[in-house]
């Protein structure tokens, strides 16, 4: 009754957003492979996310004679679709030298968004291996550091026997948001760079995959670490070595979760799990935040990807169902509910393009200060807002279906579910909102960055004359009231009493 279709062809502001920000040549080039990657979608790599939730991972933590064995089972369809992530160059589109970083920044996550509502979950390993490949970069570890070599190099093959993925362990009981706060984990010294691990990670997502980076506290000789933030440093590891013998890890259990049940998460004891340390000691948090800010422009990928998917399952559906004598489409009411999702959504994807440019302008090297300051400060905002619209708007478009959006095997809910996780993880509402206080806090300047850009947009609109006068004066007087409101909150979150996402 609902069927899923190519969102190339189906949604029109995917389309209008890469013809205004890339070059025609790049342009014909990326729209040829979305499209025929839509057609893919459709055919083949919906039916693999599908069955990844049918088909939920699971641990066997014992083998028959009672000899520990922590095995992950998953299901073919998963390790299909990572194997179909690699093929499409769904990571190393990110990163290929022959093309400009500006392009492939936008031509992958418009790839990612056609790919996330049908990936099975597959979509956050994607996001922590992309994680991973910048932070590595950034960190200048590649053709310096051999594990780091590797890694970046296997991270974004395309070559799906070589391919790795990678996990990012920073959560612990006593902390997620507060990372250094709850982080327990101790590394001890083995050998120059190298450390053994000792600690309790507590949601590690997309267990399958062969390196992780995390972050731990290394002890002095005397065996004393530094407490708080300044304490942690950041670890790469492989998960297993070549013979596929945990490394110093036992898979404690499997998460029971109210959505993402195709992903295997899991609790895991670093038992002496051997890790290399990377940059500097004491950095550890500003050297996973190269992570993290990858992540969580996945992340509004993926809160984008549930929502256009619902507006499009219910428009396709509103053309058969018929109501009091006729079909929904044609009853005013509901083509209205449907284009109040419609023009929420079509917001959140201009800012997410915005964020590709900014950053794949960053990797350029072609960032103006104010670019710089607006990618820092987008995509924590992105994330957020995002995030934290799919859930009702989700919702909204599973009642268009009404007592059959509630029907598990329509696969409806499953969307409903997945949507619910991307406000938590990859950082709060009230933690992101913290950090765009973080990103503004002692420079002023950033609300004139941000007061110029919108100029900039403005005066490239089509708007005529009189409507481009009002609209400059509107935004004029909004980011006067937003400076009022913003160093109200700075002074209310240093108190500890506000967030800022109203
Ligand atoms: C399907 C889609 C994708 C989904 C994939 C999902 C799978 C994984 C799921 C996960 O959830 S992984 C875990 C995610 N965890 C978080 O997001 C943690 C949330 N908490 C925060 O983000 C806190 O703000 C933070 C841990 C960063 C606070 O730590 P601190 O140590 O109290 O922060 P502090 O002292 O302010 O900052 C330390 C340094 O990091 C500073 O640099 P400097 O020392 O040079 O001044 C900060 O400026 C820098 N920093 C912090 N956040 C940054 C950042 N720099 C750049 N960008 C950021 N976002
Ligand atoms: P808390 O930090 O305890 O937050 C609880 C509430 O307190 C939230 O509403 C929060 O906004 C609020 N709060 C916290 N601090 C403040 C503050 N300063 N001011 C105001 N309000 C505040 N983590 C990993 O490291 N790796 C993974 O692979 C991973 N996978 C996950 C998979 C799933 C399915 C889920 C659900 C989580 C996963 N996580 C992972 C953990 C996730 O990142 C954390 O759950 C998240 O960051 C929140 O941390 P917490 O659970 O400790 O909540």
């Amino acid at each position: 009754m609902h069927r899923v279709h190519n969102a190339v062809r189906d949604d029109p502001i995917l389309d209008r957003a890469i013809r205004r920000l890339l070059p025609e040549a790049d342009y014909m080039r990326v729209a040829a492979d979305l499209t025929r990657f839509g057609d893919r979608i459709t055919a083949e790599v919906d039916r693999l996310g599908r069955q990844a939730e049918l088909e939920q991972p699971r641990l066997e933590q014992q083998d028959a004679w009672g000899k520990r064995v922590d095995k992950l089972i998953v299901c073919n369809e998963w390790y299909k679709l990572k194997q179909i992530c690699a093929e499409e160059g769904v990571i190393s589109i990110g990163y290929e030298d022959d093309v400009d970083p500006f392009v492939r920044r936008i031509h992958q996550v418009a790839k990612l968004f056609l790919f996330s509502p049908s990936s099975g979950l597959v979509s956050c390993p994607m996001a922590m291996t992309d994680g991973a490949v910048k932070t590595l970069t950034s960190l200048n570890l590649y053709g310096k550091h051999k594990l780091a070599t590797e890694a970046v190099d296997r991270l974004r093959s395309r070559d799906p026997s070589k391919a790795w993925t990678s996990g990012q362990w920073m959560t612990e009981k006593k902390g997620g948001s507060d990372v250094a706060g709850g982080c327990d984990t101790y590394a001890v010294q083995i050998d120059k760079d190298t450390y053994r691990l000792h600690g309790y990670k507590w949601f590690s997502s997309a267990i399958d995959a062969d390196v992780a980076l995390t972050l731990a506290r290394v002890v002095d000789a005397d065996g004393n670490a530094l407490e708080g933030s300044r304490g942690l440093s950041l670890f790469l590891l492989r998960i297993r070595d070549d013979a596929g013998n945990l490394n110093g890890i036992q898979m404690v259990r499997l998460k029971n979760k109210l959505g993402t049940k195709q992903l295997p998460t899991a609790e895991l004891l670093l038992d002496g799990a051997i890790a290399e340390r990377i940059g500097e000691q004491g950095r550890g948090v500003a050297g996973i935040s190269n992570m993290l800010n990858i992540t969580r422009i996945h992340n509004a990928v993926a809160s984008l990807g549930y929502m256009r998917r619902i507006i499009s399952l219910a428009r396709d559906y509103s053309t058969k169902r018929e109501v009091f004598g006729q079909t929904q489409s044609k009853w005013p009411l509901h083509t209205t509910t449907l284009a109040k999702l419609e023009v929420e959504t079509r917001g959140s994807m201009l800012l997410l393009f915005e964020s590709a440019r900014l950053l794949g302008l960053s990797e350029a090297g072609k960032s103006s200060d104010i670019d710089a300051m607006m990618l820092r400060l987008i995509t924590p905002v992105l994330k957020l807002y995002a995030g934290k619209q799919a859930v009702p708007l989700v919702s909204e478009g599973i009642e268009c279906f009404g007592g059959q959006g509630y029907m598990e095997d329509t696969g409806l809910p499953t969307l409903l579910r997945d949507a619910q996780v991307t406000p938590i993880w990859e950082g709060t509402t009230n933690v992101l909102s913290l950090d765009v206080l973080r990103v503004f806090s002692g420079k002023e300047n950033i609300l004139l960055a941000f007061g110029k850009r919108v100029g900039q947009l403005l005066a490239n609109t089509k708007l005529d004359d009189q409507k481009l006068k009002k609209s400059k004066e509107h935004v004029e007087s909004a980011l006067k009231e937003l400076q009022t409101l913003l160093v109200k909150a700075s002074d209310s979150a240093i108190q500890g009493k506000t967030r800022i996402d109203s």
